[in-house]
């Protein structure tokens, strides 16, 4: 900074200068010329700084599940940090850690026993893919390198969720990326899939493209494959039906790891603790994040089947099984947020409910076809998506329209993507609010017509 500025004279809840905060996937430009700025939260509403109410339509980003301002976790994280603020987790540990290891281990499905703490959905993948790679040589199969994603795929933003990752914009930019990943076709076809509530009928064969990519370039050369079990970020693609089933059959066939990417889908947005149990297919490892701990504090993790962990527990027993962590892996903060969270969504049912409400849910989202602009609806566990006809020449516009006129105009937050809007609120939501949200969805589309 070269003059020097005075301090701040506002309160903080408005500042006077937006210009330090370089903001992230935000188009800043247009944001610092009419931003959208919340003060706080409670339960399922955000208030802005001038003290109006936003239905939040997107729990967050995905992450606040259990709603906001929730007493039981912050006052669980306010008491952690008096107690024990940090802790190494490189060769020290402390109970938090391991008792919410178990909790995660015991809501995943089979065999998937064992957790590795990181800070993010990002961490998580590297972790993921990190493992696989590492699990092949330890077994002396070190050839075994290839990572295979999919179109359309989000795996966060590290260089190893962009290279399998699937979203052009969030490639182009950053040059080579990894090397030795190849990827599976989406799986989303408007002709076949319009308006389908849950799992399209269409679409379980794009899985015997993993046939293709092996007979390209042998199963000996190949780690793994990553997928989200319902596409998220691109805008709300679920699996087709029996689509997570054959990719199964297909990577055991040829010795190949299957991760599901679980950022999103983990702790309850499909109606199941995770969607490997809705969908009866046990992945070699999961990735988590957000939901774990409602999005309170910053943490992510993969959960790994018994045989991924029990293949590195081996060697002289004082040498590091796996040359991987983080400074704040399993964070004491985080953790007593987790555990707080998972007694929340335990004691009020909120992946039970979930599953309870999904037919009502999908049902009134399916009451906005017909509107002006409407190309699609897809709509799954408390998720959906609107696709929305595109301005010519001006791709993203109608959507990013909608998103920024939701939030001044109609008290709602949502997310866009493209031409997309996404929804995905909390899973407290009540029917009436459910009402709330679809009426302010039907006004902000015909506000973009
Ligand atoms: N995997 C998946 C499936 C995700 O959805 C990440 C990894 C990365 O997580 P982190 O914590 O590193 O951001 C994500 C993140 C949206 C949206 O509006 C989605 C995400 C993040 C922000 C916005 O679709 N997903």
């Amino acid at each position: 900074m070269t003059a020097a500025r005075p301090y701040p004279t506002q309160s903080a809840l408005a500042p006077n200068d937006l210009e330090a905060w370089w903001m992230p996937f935000t188009a800043n430009r247009a944001f610092k010329k009419s931003p959208r700025m919340v003060a706080s939260a409670k339960d399922m509403y955000y208030t802005t700084t001038d003290g109006r109410q936003i239905l939040d339509g997107t729990a967050g980003l995905w992450c606040c599940n259990a709603g906001h301002g929730r007493d039981e976790i912050g006052s669980a994280i306010q008491k952690q940090a008096a107690e024990l603020d940090f802790s190494p987790a490189f060769q020290f540990g402390h109970a938090k850690g391991f008792q919410l290891a178990s909790r995660i281990a015991d809501l995943a499905p089979g065999d998937l026993d064992h957790v590795f703490f990181c800070n993010s959905g990002s961490e998580s993948i590297d972790t993921a893919l990190k493992i696989a790679l590492a699990y092949w040589n330890i077994q002396g199969q070190g050839q075994k390198t290839r990572l295979i994603g999919r179109e359309r795929g989000y795996h966060g933003v590290g260089f190893g969720g962009i290279s399998v990752g699937g979203i052009v914009a969030n490639r182009k930019f950053f040059g080579t990326l990894l090397a030795g990943v190849d990827h599976l076709p989406h799986t989303y076809n408007r002709a076949e899939q319009a308006f389908t509530k849950g799992e399209p009928e269409w679409g379980a064969h794009l899985a015997d493209d993993l046939e293709r990519i092996v007979a390209l370039h042998d199963a000996s050369t190949i780690a793994a494959v990553v997928v989200e079990p319902m596409a998220g970020s691109t805008g709300v693609l679920p699996p087709p039906k029996g689509y997570l089933k054959r990719l199964r059959e297909i990577c055991t066939k040829y010795n190949i790891l299957l991760i599901f990417d679980e950022v999103i889908t983990g702790f309850g947005r499909l109606g199941t603790p995770f969607a490997a149990e809705r969908y009866g297919v046990i992945p070699d490892m999961i990735t988590f994040a957000k939901g774990v701990n409602s999005g309170t504090v910053p943490m992510g993790g993969v959960i790994a089947r018994k045989g991924v962990y029990d293949a590195f527990m081996k060697g002289p027993e004082h040498v590091i099984e796996l040359f991987h962590g983080y400074t704040y892996s399993a964070h004491p903060l985080a953790c007593a947020a987790a555990l707080a969270t998972l007694d929340v969504y335990r004691d009020e049912k909120l992946f039970e409910r979930t599953k309870e409400i999904e037919p009502r849910w999908m049902d009134a989202i399916m009451t906005l076809k017909g509107l002006p602009n409407v190309l699609d609806i897809r709509t799954i566990g408390l998720v959906a998506a609107i696709d929305l006809a595109s301005i010519p020449d001006a791709f993203g516009k109608r959507a990013f329209t909608a998103m920024d006129k939701a939030f001044q105009e109609h008290g709602m937050m949502i997310r866009s993507t493209g031409d997309t809007l996404a929804v995905t609120p909390p899973l407290i939501i009540s029917d009436a609010q459910i009402d709330e949200l679809i009426e302010k969805l039907r006004k902000t589309i015909l506000s973009v017509a």
